[in-house]
């Protein structure tokens, strides 16, 4: 009879994981389960689907070569969803306890809450450790605050973890955080840049896309080439490149958009990341032993990391449920339908969605300020948006997305996460990219069919919103122009935007 059953989700996938930690290997036996629920409850990209499948049997398959019993249960012989599977299964294995670590999202922990009671087995449930802060600590720092601001959070970690902190206990260089140096856009001639480390899919691999092709047909976007780490030394491949060949230049131009450059300088580690075959730790250990990089490119990498995505994932588990359902601007209009197809003719639109249908991929500026800007300006339901965000990407999961989502890119909670919507007109996309250059839209043309739709979009949603954004000090400028514009020029604005709005919908 098994002692402990260890079950490992899909991104769980460490053998640091806090689920292993008092494993015994004469005793104890680990379940891994692909189900068709969690496969089917977003319309995942075809690539996601297969990135998890592969580096799950992959996982296991290191698990068993270490000596530890699992048992593995594969798409086309489990049940739908995890309770079912882990019943199927239980009965067999007949285990005294189910150990699990903290799932990553909301809707399965309330699942994994309610194993005891479903299975009559005592179910324990372990800190997810590999985080630099865990939820209680994150929830301890919000006691007593008027704002949630991602700065002091990330100045609160870094002297924790004593992170670029001098003898003194203030930040190495002199400064918190060098964001004014990461905005740089690229030179007019600039070198092409080498692409992420690409891998050839195995035996196993193969075997998960020729089931997502025959499973998942319907699902969101291009198979193949398939070309992601699955395994932990693959993605640790990934990392060393980022270090050596594009770590130095990834403060400067992080901000930066090309419609040739699908990565630019970014790391492309993320579905690594969220699925534990990179940790957070190790990522920054190496970071920090790097030697001759910018300032503005180790403290801007690090902030990523320690400052924003544990931050997120603070803000996600302090304010769910109700989180998901925030909507500050009473957003009313569905998605256009070229989110899923890149059928639009606004270039930098169709260029990031289709690069999204290739690669499953978007850097950080083109999921903010340009597809989320966009919904953001044009008033997209945050629900559908969110939708989107989830299906998309291979780095999306629901603590990451939604708070990006609903916080960041929408601002659909009315403040929490930031200090003022992210709304950018066409003039902001065109100083960071080239995308305008190739546009049928005219970017210096405000008004009238010709002119870029995220101009007159931009200053329709302050006009919209401006009960709810007036008051905001960092708005002053925005809304000082409004009351500067004639009705006349006010009308012509709510017109074309009407129109473009009724296009779009259709
Ligand atoms: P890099 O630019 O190289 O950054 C390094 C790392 O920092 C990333 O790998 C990531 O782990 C972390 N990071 C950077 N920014 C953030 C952030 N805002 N939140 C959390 N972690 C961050 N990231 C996800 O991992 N999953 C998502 O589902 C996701 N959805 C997003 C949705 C929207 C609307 C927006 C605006 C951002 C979203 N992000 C998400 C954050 C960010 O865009 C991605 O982490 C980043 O683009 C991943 O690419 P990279 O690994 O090349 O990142
Ligand atoms: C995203 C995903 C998918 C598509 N499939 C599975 C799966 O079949 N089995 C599994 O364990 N995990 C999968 N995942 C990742 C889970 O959705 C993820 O573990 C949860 O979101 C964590 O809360
Ligand atoms: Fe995008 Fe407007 Fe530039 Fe066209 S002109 S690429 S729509 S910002």
């Amino acid at each position: 009879m098994t002692n402990n059953l260890c079950v490992i989700l899909g991104d769980q996938l460490s053998l640091n994981v806090s689920s292993l930690k008092n494993f015994k290997k004469d005793q104890d036996r680990i379940l891994m389960m692909e189900v068709f629920n969690e496969a089917e409850y977003a319309n995942h990209h075809k690539k996601k689907l297969v990135l998890i499948f592969s580096a799950m049997r992959h996982f296991a398959e290191e698990l068993q070569t270490k000596g530890f019993s699992v048992k593995y249960s594969k798409i086309n012989e489990s049940q739908n969803d995890f309770t079912k599977e882990l019943e199927f299964q239980s009965k067999k294995i007949k285990p005294k306890r189910i150990v699990i670590t903290h799932p990553g999202e909301y809707r399965v922990l309330q699942e994994v809450k309610k194993w005891e009671k479903v299975l009559r087995i005592p179910v324990s449930i372990l800190e997810d450790d590999r985080f630099f802060c865990s939820i209680d600590e994150f929830e301890k720092w919000t006691e007593g605050r008027k704002e949630l601001r991602m700065e002091l959070f990330y100045q609160m970690m870094r002297k924790k973890y004593d992170i670029l902190i001098d003898k003194n206990g203030k930040p190495k260089g002199g400064k918190w955080n060098y964001d004014i140096k990461n905005r740089k856009s690229l030179p007019k001639n600039y070198p092409r840049i080498p692409e992420p480390l690409e891998h050839k899919p195995d035996n196993i691999t193969k075997q998960v896309i020729i089931e997502v092709k025959k499973k998942f047909p319907k699902h969101f976007g291009d198979l193949e080439p398939f070309w992601f780490a699955v395994t932990h030394i693959q993605a640790m491949k990934n990392l060393n490149d980022f270090l050596k060949n594009k770590l130095d230049n990834f403060g400067p131009y992080e901000d930066a958009m090309a419609q040739e450059e699908s990565f630019l300088y970014h790391s492309v580690l993320s579905m690594y990341l969220n699925i534990g075959l990179l940790e957070p730790k190790q990522i920054i250990k190496k970071v920090l032993e790097k030697d001759g990089i910018k300032v503005e490119s180790i403290e801007g990498f690090v902030r990523q990391i320690l400052g924003w995505r544990e931050y997120i994932r603070g803000i996600y588990w302090h304010t769910m449920p109700s989180y998901s359902k925030t909507n500050y601007f009473d957003a009313k209009n569905k998605l256009p339908k070229f989110y899923w197809t890149g059928d639009t003719e606004m270039n930098c639109m169709k260029n990031c969605i289709q690069q999204t249908i290739k690669e499953s991929y978007a850097h950080h500026i083109q999921r903010l300020m340009i597809t989320g800007n966009f919904a953001l300006i044009a008033g997209i339901k945050p629900e559908e948006v969110c939708e989107w965000y989830l299906s998309v990407y291979a780095d999306a999961y629901e603590w990451v997305e939604l708070p990006n989502t609903h916080g960041m890119t929408l601002y659909a909670d009315g403040g929490i996460l930031g200090s003022k919507p992210y709304a950018a007109s066409g003039n902001y996309i065109n100083k960071m990219s080239n995308y305008c250059r190739d546009c049928k839209y005219n970017v210096k043309e405000k008004e009238g069919k010709d002119a870029c739709p995220f101009n007159y979009l931009y200053w329709n949603f302050f006009l919209e919103n401006q009960n709810k954004l007036q008051k905001n000090p960092r708005l002053w400028t925005v809304f000082s122009n409004i009351k500067k514009m004639s009705s006349a020029k006010k009308k012509q604005i709510q017109n074309d935007s009407k129109k473009f709005l009724i296009q779009i919908s259709k």
